[in-house]
């Protein structure tokens, strides 16, 4: 394996290897059946393409050309920071092909985390877009050339100025080097972590691909399917749950939305025919008053799923009523685990319940501060370990002392209860994050953040409650200057380059923090403190 990753025992990898879940298989081999079981069924769909299986096979093949005649090769880590479209899904395949690593940056994301993870893994190219939203990529791509030494392509989708454009590669006539092997690391993920950096995740071929395929068949996917993407193509959960990757696994066809608001998204159900989504909790209420208003043809969508964050079960049922469709509930972390309701629970199973995992083999315990299993019934710290659950973080060996079991078990930083039914529910966290809608924020990060402003003396970063997004973020502040405001601290994080949704929502000023009896600051106390504040009309 990869240096500073952390292979699985032994023991348990032949274990898993015999119970059919590694099956040596990589994403190229993968694509390739595909390609050979119906080669002209359409693939990927977006904005400005629309590619069979064989067309898709044959962009992959001229980007890994151009790819190794640049000189990117095995084990390079290669950034790839693309909005939703099909050269993303080409982009990665033709990565995987060379067994190059994908580092799945969000859109979002912004030169502070960018130079993060190209430190950090050394990447040697960066892939993005000219622009997308507002944001101008090859502005942030001009910093990094000159701040990272590693990086050696910046290679761009549009517009290349001075980079190379993705669309005119070098091209390679000669034959290119055999592939990876399944039982190497394919890519990273990322973490929504807890820590004052994000934290990086070295997922196999072979792990992902289990959690692929399984995903696949609990929800049914095949050739018929349609699935479209609309959160960022790159996340755990639309690239895996069964989220693209699933879909081509099963030969059914991805269409990427460009953007979530149900404008650009939901024209493309009744033109593609799409019979699965997923969303993050926010977006639903948003798409439910569209569709009151516009009712476009939706009746091809049969599941649509929800993960991510907290979901009411009012607004579970509101979905139910209002699009007469299957919800799933998705509970599943970029480390692993993923838990689903299936497609026939009772409805009662699919509106209260974050759902079961994915694997007989997935271990999941639930236990007291101390480790040890909880009641049954009780809540307590979800603990889990398995086929597709990494065993490190990538080139953290500090961190995996505390985020992992001495046997290995992941401690999710989820605070859950299991049903008599074997289903478990979301009942809070332990963990230092803001879960702003499915956007996951380390508080500690951007404590740190914070903490290199000269005014601030002391801070603390806490979720407070959004009728919208479920969290927001609130930062306590101890200024040195009674005349810094807000807007001084906010537009210092900007310009530090953190990305926009971490910037705190609101900044309240304080004289001290709380602390505990151990002398820590008393986040509960300040949680408590600013949703009373909130809940009082000013
Ligand atoms: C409450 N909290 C949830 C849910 C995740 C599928 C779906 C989601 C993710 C994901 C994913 C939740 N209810 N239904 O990777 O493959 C919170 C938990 C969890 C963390 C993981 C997938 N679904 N969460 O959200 O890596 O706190 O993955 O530990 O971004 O999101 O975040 P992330």
């Amino acid at each position: 394996m990869l240096p500073h990753c952390t292979a699985w025992p032994e023991n348990l990898a032949a274990r898993y290897r015999t119970a059919g879940y590694w099956r040596g298989e990589t994403f190229s081999d993968m694509l390739q059946a595909r390609i050979e079981q119906d080669a002209q069924h359409i693939a990927v769909v977006s904005d400005r393409h629309r590619w069979s299986y064989q067309q898709l096979g044959q962009e992959v093949d001229r980007l890994a050309r151009g790819f190794h005649a640049m000189g990117i090769t095995a084990n390079d880590p290669v950034v790839v920071q693309l909005p939703n479209c099909a050269e993303f899904i080409a982009v990665i395949f033709a990565l995987f092909r060379l067994g190059a690593l994908p580092v799945f940056a969000l859109p979002a994301h912004r030169q502070f985390e960018i130079e993060h993870f190209c430190r950090h893994t050394g990447a040697v190219a960066y892939i993005i877009a000219d622009q997308h939203g507002d944001f101008d990529y090859r502005v942030l791509a001009r910093k990094l050339k000159q701040e990272v030494d590693t990086l050696r392509h910046v290679l761009v989708l549009g517009e290349a100025q001075e980079f190379t454009p993705l669309g005119v590669m070098p091209s390679w006539d000669g034959d290119l080097p055999a592939g990876p092997q399944a039982g190497e690391v394919a890519f990273f993920q990322l973490s929504g972590g807890s820590t004052g950096t994000p934290k990086l995740i070295p997922r196999t071929h072979d792990d992902y691909l289990y959690s692929v395929r399984a995903s696949a068949e609990i929800c049914g996917l095949g050739p018929d399917s349609v699935y479209l993407s609309v959160i960022p193509a790159g996340h755990n959960f639309s690239l895996s749950s069964p989220g693209s990757l699933g879909t081509l696994y099963a030969g059914g066809t991805v269409v990427m939305s460009a953007h979530p608001s149900p404008d650009v998204a939901l024209p493309w159900i009744a033109r593609e025919g799409v019979t699965m989504t997923a969303l993050v909790p926010p977006l639903v209420p948003v798409w439910l008053d569209a569709i009151q208003a516009t009712s476009p043809g939706l009746s091809s969508l049969k599941v649509v799923q929800v993960g991510g964050a907290c979901f009411s079960s009012t607004m579970a049922n509101r979905l139910v009523q209002e699009l007469g469709v299957t919800l799933q509930q998705v509970f599943g972390m970029a480390e692993g685990l993923v838990n689903y309701t299936r497609l026939d629970d009772p409805l009662d199973v699919v509106l209260h319940s974050q759902g079961r995992p994915i694997s007989p083999d997935d271990e999941v315990l639930v236990v007291d501060d101390d480790d040890q299993p909880v009641a049954a019934g009780e809540i307590g710290h979800l603990l889990t370990r398995g086929p597709y659950t990494i065993r490190g973080y990538y080139r953290a060996d500090e961190h995996n002392a505390r985020a992992f079991t001495a046997d290995g078990y992941y401690r999710t930083g989820d605070m859950v209860r299991m049903t008599p039914e074997g289903n478990l529910v979301v009942e809070g966290r332990n963990k230092d994050q803001i879960n702003r809608g499915g956007e996951k924020i380390s508080a500690e990060e951007v404590e740190h953040q914070l903490l290199a402003h000269q005014g601030v003396a002391d801070c603390a970063v806490v979720a407070m409650p959004d009728a919208y997004l479920g969290e927001k973020t609130c930062a306590f502040v101890i200024r040195r200057d009674a005349s810094l405001r807000s807007i001084d601290f906010i537009r210092f994080l900007r310009e530090r380059g953190l990305a926009t949704y971490k910037i705190p929502d609101r900044i309240e000023f304080v004289s001290q923090l709380p602390k505990t009896g151990v002398g820590k600051i008393n986040k509960k106390l300040l949680r408590q403190q600013i949703s009373m504040q909130l809940s009082v009309p000013a």
